[in-house]
């Protein structure tokens, strides 16, 4: 590597930043159950100290997404939680609001043909937007469950407009500094059509309510073949890129590790990012953020080696000779072309990336270093014992 090409991946990564999503350290599981671990967090408190420890091992995760139903007991004041990430060393970053939990949203929440329960949830996502702006969070991300089951069960332009039009409401009551991403996922919980099934409907939908409105894009909610980057590349180039949500696939909306199964779909979906940044000479503030579910790995391990992965990749396609790859396409040279990617791809960017963290003060294998500060061993016994005294018991249990 030159010393040009060691100063482009240094630079690409001065600017890469990701967020962790706090559900991301407590237990999750899949719906058959959940397979409980001593160390996983109990309540915001420790998920933000956890959140915490993944910023001050690797250097570049310095927010954490929370989700409104999960984080934000009503004993606690939002702006106090605020505080606590940053005693934790961590910043507040995407809001998500939760239209899918409560019972009422049985037949959907904004797309619900009952007027209370669209209501509620109207009044939910404004309530969102206040709790944003209480603390000074610029993103509202939202993902819906909405959609139904079975074929003529729903009409499905209904549902739509109805869509927009609540939308539009929490759009109205965002400030010039936030936005709203919206989320898609071609289903699941509904299996028959789900409200916003793919990045065109979220696409549209954005188009309508207003110019605060951009498409998240979550990497597992995809078709098993479906190109992603290119969808990246047309929501770069209409200006409606929104963020992230990362993690892989292998199925479904499996939530495994980003990259995991398929590293270079990841470096090609950051590859289109930083190609057009060269070539428009525009950076665009993408929110990259970790939506996984680690249902048995440990929960901090795995964030710092989702973290790690990501990084690596990011440098990768950062090594990608933008100047030699616009020759080759313009010219058809087909094979030189794919070569610029393969090079950049299959080469070794580690030592670069061990110069990065050694300017920046952060040790130089995250993993290994988190492992020896034993932190995981010390809350997994404070917290068995606190679990034990509130009378929280898992159960593992489906039906
Ligand atoms: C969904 C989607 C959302 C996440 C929920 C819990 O599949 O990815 O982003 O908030 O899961
Ligand atoms: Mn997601
Ligand atoms: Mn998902």
């Amino acid at each position: 590597m030159n010393d040009s090409e060691v100063k482009k991946v240094h630079q690409a990564l001065d600017s890469f930043q990701i967020e962790t999503p706090s559900w991301g350290f407590a237990d999750t599981g899949t719906r058959f159950g959940k397979f409980l671990q001593d160390a996983a967090a109990i309540d915001i408190k420790d998920k933000l100290a956890d959140a915490g420890q993944v910023h001050a091992f690797t250097g570049f995760c310095p927010t954490v997404a929370v989700h409104i139903l999960w984080d934000f007991p009503e004993d606690q004041s939002p702006s106090e939680i605020a505080k606590l990430a940053q005693k934790y060393g961590v910043r507040i970053g995407a809001i998500n609001p939760n239209l899918f939990q409560d019972q009422i949203y049985k037949y959907g929440s904004i797309c619900n043909r009952d007027q209370s329960a669209r209501a509620a949830a109207i009044d939910h996502l404004l309530a969102s937007a206040d709790l944003a702006t209480q603390i000074g969070s610029e993103l509202i991300a939202i993902w819906l469950a909405d959609g139904s089951n079975y074929p003529g069960q729903a009409n499905i332009r209904w549902r739509k407009s109805a869509m927009v039009d609540a939308l539009h409401k929490l759009h109205e009551k965002l400030n010039p500094n936030q936005q709203m991403l919206v989320e898609y996922k071609p289903f699941e919980p509904a299996f028959y059509h789900t409200d916003l099934g793919d990045w065109g409907m979220a696409y549209i939908v954005c188009k309508e309510v207003g110019p605060k409105a951009r498409v998240l894009v979550d990497t597992g909610h995809h078709y098993a073949s479906q190109n992603i980057e290119q969808i990246v590349a047309w929501l770069l180039d209409t200006g409606m890129l929104g963020g992230f949500h990362f993690n892989d696939r292998r199925y479904a909306d499996d939530d495994l590790t980003f990259a995991s199964i398929d590293p270079y779909q990841a470096f090609r979906i950051f590859h289109e990012i930083l190609y057009f940044d060269w070539e428009t000479g525009h950076t665009p503030r993408i929110p990259y953020m970790i939506d996984q579910s680690h249902i048995d790995k440990p929960k901090i391990e795995a964030m710092i080696q989702t973290a790690v992965i990501a990084q690596e990749l990011y440098a990768k396609a950062a090594l990608v000779d933008h100047e030699k790859l616009a020759k080759h396409q313009k010219a058809n040279e087909q094979i030189d072309a794919e070569e610029c990617l393969r090079s950049a791809f299959f080469s070794d960017i580690r030592p670069v990336v061990l110069e990065w963290r050694q300017r920046h003060n952060v040790p130089m294998d995250p993993l290994a270093a988190f492992r020896e500060s034993g932190y995981e061993a010390r809350v997994a016994k404070e917290r068995k014992l606190r679990r034990a005294d509130l009378g929280l018991v898992g159960s593992g249990s489906y039906a």
